[in-house]
């Protein structure tokens, strides 16, 4: 039995200075139950605990880790950066390399402009979206999560599910109206809003494959039917790719499924595990933005030379290391592979859901293509399983609405080591 007394005692310190004593919700393990664990390290596939337990991890802070924690490259590239100091709030050499690289990476990107996270990318695409199109709407879709911007919180998937309520109190009818909700891999649903609301809608957002309902992938021509509207339409077509970017290809969910967007919102591995997020795309909509456009978007630690030097460090290695996406992409198929057999040998029928390095275990046994389908999973079984593997030291993400996301430092020792805990904990759940 793994001790946690360090954990529970700064839990409890926490909750008295931070709203729940976490800095973001789904951190609170609200929807597996226990008190989440604070975390002292990591290094390559582990991560270690404040009472010294360790894990193999699966979360890799949501994304970035895609190499492993710690990795050297990156960390050099910071041990350089923190003598120059640690920001300007000025124009340095490395946000154009950077915006080189990326441009260089994803084709459909021309212009891209830095931001601090996946929510200021979002919001700044959305508005940008509105103020190239002078339209209003937004179409988002159930169970998508793109940050807590007031415009994506109705219907939001990730931690605004582990509370129960995936709509949030403080934002205004107004907003909210503006928002309109389709259904993943559903396209007359997305036909009808937007005949509904004829020349109203500016954008439509949406996951490529949806990482934040647990991992669901666009179903047959689902994405380029997407598109196709948007052209029919003078939609903007907004790729939410801050998980999927350089996670699933070098150019991302986008390159993988063959759609061009118009505008790419980015996060996650894009700063190599720093506050970074950035959004781009097609240059005559992003001169709308301010110093050249009407559109206003600013931040004072855009562009964090830090960040960026984290974040070049990463792109560039991934850019001259395409093998990664195959390396990853057998290592998660085998992980998968491995807790099929498990559940053929237990008789169990539990839905799972891979797209390159990111999957998820639905507890349901109906396959899971949209919120629907995903909500019908058993929360409650996927509780107990989070905690039978967290005891055996595989570190899951807390929540069935989420993905896992494996790392290049998972080697097949360990993907034998997971899939023996997945098997372990699936018979003990079954007595
Ligand atoms: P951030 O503001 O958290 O950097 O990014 C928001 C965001 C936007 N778009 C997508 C597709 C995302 O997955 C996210 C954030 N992802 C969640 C994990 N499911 C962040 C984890 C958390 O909220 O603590």
């Amino acid at each position: 039995m793994l001790h946690h007394e360090h954990s529970h005692l700064l839990f409890e310190n926490a909750q008295k200075y931070i709203p729940g004593g976490v800095n973001s919700p789904v951190r609170a393990f609200k929807a597996v139950g226990g008190n989440p664990l604070f975390i002292k390290s990591a290094k390559g596939p582990y991560i270690y605990d404040e009472d010294g337990n360790q894990y193999i991890e699966m979360i890799n802070s949501w994304g970035p880790m895609i190499l492993g924690h710690a990795n050297e490259m990156v960390a050099e590239a910071l041990r350089e950066a923190i003598p120059q100091s640690v920001s300007f709030g000025a124009p340095t050499a490395k946000e154009v390399a950077i915006a080189e690289l990326i441009v260089s990476m994803v084709p459909s990107i021309e212009k891209v402009r830095m931001v601090n996270s996946g929510t200021e990318a979002t919001m700044s695409a959305a508005r940008l979206a509105r103020g190239y199109t002078g339209r209003d709407k937004i179409i988002k879709f159930r169970g998508c999560y793109h940050g807590h911007g007031d415009s994506f919180l109705i219907a939001a998937g990730s931690g605004a599910m582990t509370t129960g309520v995936p709509d949030s109190a403080g934002v205004t009818k107004g907003t909210a109206l503006d928002t309109l909700t389709a259904i993943y891999n559903d396209i007359e649903s997305v036909e009808m809003l937007v005949a509904q609301n004829k020349a109203q809608v500016a954008a439509i957002i949406i996951e490529p494959v949806a990482g934040n309902m647990g991992c669901i992938a666009p179903q047959q021509n689902f994405l380029q039917q997407l598109r196709d509207l948007c052209n029919r339409e003078g939609i903007v077509l907004i790729l939410d790719e801050v998980m999927t970017g350089f996670r699933l290809a070098k150019g991302g969910a986008q390159e993988l499924y063959g759609v061009t967007p118009d505008l790419t919102t980015l996060g996650k591995i894009i700063g190599g595990g720093l506050p970074v997020g950035a959004y781009g795309g097609k240059q005559e909509i992003m001169d709308f933005v301010s110093p050249i456009g009407p559109v206003y978007q600013a931040g004072t630690l855009s562009g964090n030379p830090m960040a960026m030097a984290a974040g070049y460090a990463m792109l560039s290695y991934l850019n001259s290391h395409p093998e990664v996406y195959t390396q990853l992409e057998e290592t998660t198929g085998n992980i998968v592979n491995g807790i099929r057999q498990n559940m053929e040998k237990l008789g169990l029928n539990f839905t799972i859901n891979q797209v390159g390095s990111m999957f998820s275990l639905f507890f349901t046994d109906q396959p899971v293509c949209d919120f629907e389908s995903a909500t019908a999973s058993d929360t409650q079984l996927f509780g107990r399983y989070f905690r039978k593997m967290l005891e055996k030291g595989i570190y899951l993400a807390p929540s069935q609405f989420e993905a896992l996301f494996v790392s290049t430092a998972i080697t097949p020792e360990l993907v034998e080591t997971i899939v023996q805990a997945n098997f372990d904990s699936l018979q003990e759940l079954q007595k």
